[in-house]
């Protein structure tokens, strides 16, 4: 909504007159110094900053602390501090800091005195500084010192309180510097001081409402007209609204014009039509503009049922899209627009129309891409999970709404705005008590003061609560009946086993909750990048269980008209530190890896989802498994199409035509031993084709056979997936039982934790000292051999071992909702290990290298005859175990 441009600041010199005057932004996000922790003393415009960390902006300070080994990551205190430059020209002009979002107390000290204060993390502020400004010099820049203490401690006032996601502390949006004239547009709660509004809008008229307020901070009563162009995509003016105005000194001064525009272009996903509107102010005395400020205007009308759905224009749409972190791999929240941009393109790639911009508002890049590509979107403040009962909770938790509505309000991509992430999920004090029942009352309370304003300040949008999935409890409390919107965030099929809790609990809805309009605000499934599996189990963290997961929901998102739409969780991976799993610190319910990097499920959204014609072969260029007698491995393979038929072919050759289903359409390929050139053809003559290459590592069916050379094999013990690491190319195969001629373990049994864990087998503990953790969580125990009929000649084998079993009996995420806290005790164990009988490693015990949840690996280069290679595992105290094993020839 702002029109960013950066006057350049030559410009200024210039003689006011002869240039039209805008306020001018201009961002100052490099060098500047920054220093972790606190600082001794006030500060001053001489504090030494000398020795401070040179960085620029956007900037957090948990860029690697999220992601290590040691649990939590730092909270407190930052400074920053930077000199701007100010003109002479400005000496008159109303100066202020403009911050785009700082994590999460931010004071803002000029020249070494307090310029102001904001709280929240995820929303815009101004500081204005002319009051603490160094005199300016006659004809030079001159020099002033800006200083930023920021504190992204817990706060029990300040939300979010507790979420899924990493609070990454940090000046981690642009910061300005602007500069208006004394008459201008009022930037009141960092809001562009105009509002835009469509009361009524058809295909024959839109309704314009143009309310803005000026500021006169000048010390003269000042006469103006507020000229307001419409200006179409083409740059035609469309229609011109002007008002007289007379400003009185030290006032502020709110106008309303109106217009009707005939036959306006709607804006709609599929034609994202946008006007913007030019307004200024104009001197009436002298016809000397004063302020000018641009704006996206979008004709648009909209409509919630809670039977048949959502209504854009007149026709029904169905809201498919995801959620949204800001987060990349690396950069932690400090992300540059550009990729702020590129995830909307990306979600517009994939045919969604919808994003739920949550758990907190982001930046207007995000919007404006929305605006522009014709994505609706929910934006929602991030009370998540509980709230504190003080007043001043209560008046952050609002003025963050407030907030987000002033700053965001002119988007026609908005059309919900939220509050409140699942915030009965972990509610205060004991379950059911009478202080348990007043905190749902105090609750609710809050919820319907926010509710109020929200609908107060902005009529035209819709509220929502996206709450998760107990029914009964959000019911109960009232708090349900609040927004005008429920959304659910469910987990059928994940964090609850059946997939059909899903059908029963949207007809739950429909039928309690009769005259609420209702979404899917949050549906996945945790996928690591790296894990394929063929034998798909829940929490298996698999690519190919995500899609299933996925294709469970769609269907049903599509089929029942009274749900208006859902939004997956989440467009990427993203950061939540106290996460462990396969991924220690990441989310993986993305449909993107952190760095953007399509799972097999973005591609099922696509075929699903695009108009346009669509053919893609899978994600994996890399694969491995077991010969057959033919000397091949007959593996599944998806091609993810919206045709109604595919082809594939392998190496030139036909292998089959098949029927598309759900936008998919599975093969069997018999992938032979290195390069497999695969394309797959649909419509018309074949006119659409995708192409993949695959290098697959084949395992030799009788590995003593010197037609197919055995080159290596990774293992891993305790295990039903493959976990392709395309960064080693390597892959690792799951366990299988040895058989004469081939490879595999001899006795023990899969290492599991009881039924209390998630996965039914491994643990889903952080391995330390590792990222290879999923082949560490798994373990064969209590195994004899593990043997491989090579042939003759020198080999390193390495073993990978960890002990999982612990003492730690630390609480699950309180998101695995029907898992109790599991009960462990620590075994001892104390073992050798033998290759062809010979003692390779002596008494490896929990007081030597075997640590628990730490990555033990050993390298061992072995010569062999005829005998092959055994590996033999014998207990001197407790059980063996395996977690890893990698057998390479290397002559
Ligand atoms: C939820 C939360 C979200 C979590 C997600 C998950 O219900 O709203 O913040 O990240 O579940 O992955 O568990
Ligand atoms: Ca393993």
């Amino acid at each position: 909504m702002f029109k960013k441009t950066t006057v350049a600041l030559t410009l200024s010199f210039c003689s006011a007159l002869l240039f039209a005057q805008t306020t001018i932004k201009q961002s100052i996000n490099t060098s500047w110094a920054f220093h972790k922790g606190d600082i001794a003393g006030l500060p001053a415009a001489t504090t030494d900053a000398s020795a401070w960390q040179k960085i620029s902006l956007p900037h957090s300070w948990n860029t690697t602390d999220a992601n290590d080994d040691e649990p939590g990551y730092y909270r407190g205190i930052g400074w920053y501090k930077k000199t701007i430059y100010l003109p002479t020209q400005w000496k008159n002009k109303q100066l202020s800091l403009f911050f785009e979002g700082a994590n999460q107390v931010a004071e803002v000290y000029v020249n070494g005195k307090l310029a102001g204060k904001h709280i929240g993390g995820y929303t815009a502020f101004n500081i204005p500084v002319n009051t603490y400004l160094k005199p300016f010099a006659k004809d030079s820049l001159t020099a002033n010192e800006v200083m930023v203490k920021l504190d992204n401690s817990h706060n029990e006032d300040i939300p979010p309180l507790d979420a899924d996601f990493t609070f990454y502390g940090g000046i981690y949006r642009d910061v300005y510097v602007v500069a208006s004239n004394q008459v201008a547009f009022d930037s009141e709660l960092a809001s562009p001081g105009i509002r835009i509004k469509t009361p009524s809008v058809s295909a024959q008229k839109g309704e314009l409402l143009i309310e803005g307020t000026i500021n006169n901070l000048s010390a003269n009563k000042t006469k103006v007209k507020v000229i307001s162009e419409v200006v179409d995509a083409d740059g035609k003016v469309v229609t011109k609204i002007q008002s007289a105005l007379v400003l009185t000194a030290g006032n502020k001064f709110a106008f309303i014009q109106k217009q009707t525009v005939p036959n306006p272009h709607l804006w709609s996903p599929d034609a994202p039509y946008l006007y913007h509107v030019v307004s200024k102010i104009m001197d009436t005395s002298n016809g000397q503009q004063l302020d000018e400020t641009s704006t996206v205007l979008g004709f648009r009308w909209f409509s919630f049922d809670a039977d048949k759905g959502f209504f854009l224009n007149g026709n029904a749409v169905k809201l498919i899209g995801t959620n949204r972190h800001q987060d990349f791999q690396g950069m932690a929240n400090a992300i540059p627009d550009a990729i702020n941009i590129h995830d909307v393109e990306l979600l517009k790639a994939m045919g969604a129309n919808f994003i739920r911009i949550a758990h907190y508002p982001q930046d207007q890049s995000v919007l404006e891409a929305c605006d522009k590509l014709g994505i609706l979107a929910s934006v929602e403040t991030p009370d998540v999970n509980r709230i504190t009962e003080t007043a001043a909770f209560a008046e952050d938790a609002k003025h963050m709404q407030l907030e987000m509505i002033g700053q965001n309000y002119n988007h026609p991509s908005i059309i919900i705005w939220a509050y409140m992430n699942e915030v009965e999920i972990v509610p205060r004090y004991k379950w059911g008590s009478d202080e348990q029942k007043k905190y749902f009352v105090n609750l609710v309370n809050l919820a319907k003061q926010i509710d109020s304003l929200t609908r107060k300040e902005d009529p035209s949008r819709y509220t929502m609560i996206p709450c998760h999935g107990d029914f009964d409890r959000y019911y109960n409390t009232g708090l349900a009946a609040v927004p005008q919107i429920v959304g659910w965030n469910l987990y059928y099929g994940w964090y609850i086993k059946d997939f059909a809790g899903l059908d029963k609990f949207l007809e739950k809805h429909h039928q309690m909750l009769p005259t609420k309009p209702m979404i899917i605000t949050e549906y996945g499934a945790d996928a690591d990048s790296r894990l394929h599996s063929f034998d798909l189990q829940r929490f298996d963290k698999t690519v190919e269980y995500e899609v299933k997961y996925h294709q469970y929901y769609l269907e049903r998102i599509k089929k029942l008209p009274f749900v208006a739409g859902g939004a997956i969780w989440n467009l990427i991976d993203f950061n939540a530190e106290m996460r462990q799993e396969a991924t220690p610190h990441i989310n993986t319910k993305g449909l993107l890896t952190n760095d953007r990097q399509p799972k097999e499920a973005y591609l099922f959204y696509q075929a699903n989802l695009l108009k346009q014609s669509f053919i893609k072969i899978g994600t994996s260029t890399l694969k491995a498994g077991n010969a057959n007698g033919n000397n091949v491995c007959p593996q599944p393979l998806t091609v993810y199409s919206n045709q109604p038929q595919v082809k594939l072919w392998l190496n030139g050759k036909l292998l089959e035509s098949k029927a598309v289903q759900d936008g998919l359409a599975t093969f069997t390929v018999p992938f032979v031993s290195g390069k497999n050139t695969l394309k797959a053809t649909a419509g018309e003559g074949d006119s659409q084709e995708d192409f993949m290459t695959v290098d697959f590592n084949l395992i030799p069916h009788d590995l003593n056979n010197p037609q197919t050379p055995f080159t290596e094999l990774n293992v891993s013990l305790g295990d039903k997936r493959q976990l392709v690491d395309d960064k080693l190319h390597q892959v690792w195969v799951p366990e299988q039982a040895y058989a004469k001629g081939s490879w595999g373990y001899v006795g023990g049994e899969v290492f599991t934790l009881g039924q209390n864990v998630q996965l039914p087998y491994g643990s889903n503990k952080n391995i330390l000292e590792t990222n290879y953790d999923p082949i560490y969580q798994t373990q064969r125990v209590g195994l004899n051999d593990f043997k491989l009929d090579v042939p003759a000649g020198k080999y390193e084998v390495t073993l990978h071992f960890a002990e999982l079993t612990t003492n730690d009996n630390s609480p699950q995420l309180v998101y695995n909702l029907n898992n109790s806290t599991q009960k462990q005790t620590a075994v001892t164990r104390s073992f050798d290990v033998l290759i062809n009988g010979q003692t390779v490693i002596e008494g490896l015990s929990n007081s030597n290298y075997l640590e628990p949840l730490k990555a033990y690996s050993t390298k061992l280069p072995v010569t062999v005859g005829a005998e092959g290679i055994t590996i033999s595992f014998k207990a001197i105290t407790g059980q063996a175990i395996l977690n890893a094993v990698q057998v390479r020839k290397v002559y």
